[in-house]
């Protein structure tokens, strides 16, 4: 079951409560206070983790609560903490508030936390209130409650490349060639329902990650097939390759398929069609798919990759070229994150010395 959003309630634990208490011990008179203070209470955490592709424990636990701090005792012993909740969720879930409808949170690394309920603070003991004018405080104060809320978890994929294209044009059958990912492929539209993440590795340890996306149709952007409900996962993906069936079967042309791909990206979102692409032309071992080849080549700017998925043909060029461009983007975006941290680095400080050290002269001889 592939679940993209989920609303539950999440509740930190409360604090522990302080204790009041005196120490009582044989010789040892009026031993004084001695009550510990309660523990913090468990908060509720949301961690972004590569082995989770769907919200779907979030639709069937709907509540999620961390546990409450544990009391003080005498003998000065405070509780110890509540545990904290730790929700796993797949990478690229972002996280609203219900109520204010303000983003929490936007979990785009993996491994990244972020607490959605802080647990209470634990309240504090008698041997807190100790003063010069009250030796023997009876004060002790409760643990505060945790935080509480209703919130929104909205998975949208993260890929280094998202393919798209017409339903049945192939793109899971390429995912499956160059890459871990193996989809169920077959002669049929929306063979596909929900995005598969593949990632393709090389032996100098260098990996990215492509995103089998369900196939458009005209109206998609309208929520038309299977609309909307997958069109988010194309919005993260730093580079598209467009999967086109080159045969052009039942009277349809690539070209104007991909022209329609094109303006259903951009009515879903402005300048999502200008993504970074290449052109994959699949199923060139039909009839027809040469000549629709040379068509594409001469109109479009972008690479174009003729392979037959199915035999696995030409799908290593796929590859490298993906490869090159993923390397690019990537130096691309570190040149950027580089310029961003110059701009808000604070102003570097004059040198406080600004002057020649001082030479010592050898001692001259008399
Ligand atoms: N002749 C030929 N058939 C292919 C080729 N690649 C894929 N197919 C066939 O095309 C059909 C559809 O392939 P899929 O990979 O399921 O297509 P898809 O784009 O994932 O389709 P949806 O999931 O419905 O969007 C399957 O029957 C494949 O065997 C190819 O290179 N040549
Ligand atoms: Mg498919």
């Amino acid at each position: 079951m592939f679940v993209d959003q989920a609303k539950v309630f999440v509740q930190a634990g409360a604090g522990g409560d302080g204790c009041a208490s005196f120490r009582r011990e044989r010789f040892v008179p009026k031993g004084g206070p001695d009550g510990g203070d309660g523990g913090p209470g468990g908060s509720v955490i949301f961690r972004a983790v590569t082995g989770e592709q769907s919200l779907v424990n979030l639709r069937f636990q709907q509540h999620w609560r961390a546990e409450r701090g544990f009391h003080g005792k005498g003998k000065g012993q405070h509780g110890h903490r509540g545990q904290d909740c730790i929700v796993e969720v797949p990478l690229g879930t972002m996280v609203w508030d219900e109520e204010t409808d303000e983003l929490l949170v936007d979990l785009t690394e993996v491994g990244q936390e972020f607490i959605v309920a802080q647990g209470g603070a634990g309240g504090r003991g008698n041997c807190r209130y100790v003063s010069s004018v009250n030796r023997a405080p009876t004060k002790c104060t409760p643990g505060k409650p945790g935080e509480e809320r209703w919130v929104r978890a909205v998975m949208k994929t993260i890929a280094d490349v998202g393919l798209v294209g017409y339903p049945n044009a192939g793109k899971s059958t390429l995912i499956t060639a160059i890459s871990d990912a193996h989809p169920k492929t077959a002669p049929y539209p929306f063979t596909t329902l929900h995005p598969n993440v593949g990632v393709v590795e090389f032996e100098d340890f260098f990996r990215f990650t492509v995103a089998d996306i369900p196939g458009l149709i005209d109206g998609a952007h309208d929520n038309v097939g299977l609309g909307h409900a997958f069109l988010r996962h194309i919005e993260r993906c730093h580079a598209l390759a467009y999967v086109l069936d080159m045969g052009g079967v039942d009277g349809r042309d690539p070209l104007e398929d991909l022209k329609h791909l094109r303006a259903e990206l951009e009515m879903y979102q402005e300048g999502l069609s200008e993504r970074p692409c290449i052109l994959v032309a699949n199923k060139m071992d039909l009839d027809g798919a040469p000549e629709n080849l040379e068509r594409l080549r001469a109109e479009e700017p972008y690479p174009v990759i003729p392979i037959s998925a199915e035999i696995e043909e030409n799908t290593a060029e796929v590859v490298r070229i993906l490869r090159e461009l993923v390397t690019e983007l990537r130096e691309r975006e570190a040149e950027r994150k580089q310029r961003e941290k110059e701009a808000n680095a604070p102003a570097t400080l004059p040198p406080v010395l600004d002057m020649e050290p001082p030479t010592m002269e050898p001692p001259t001889e008399e």
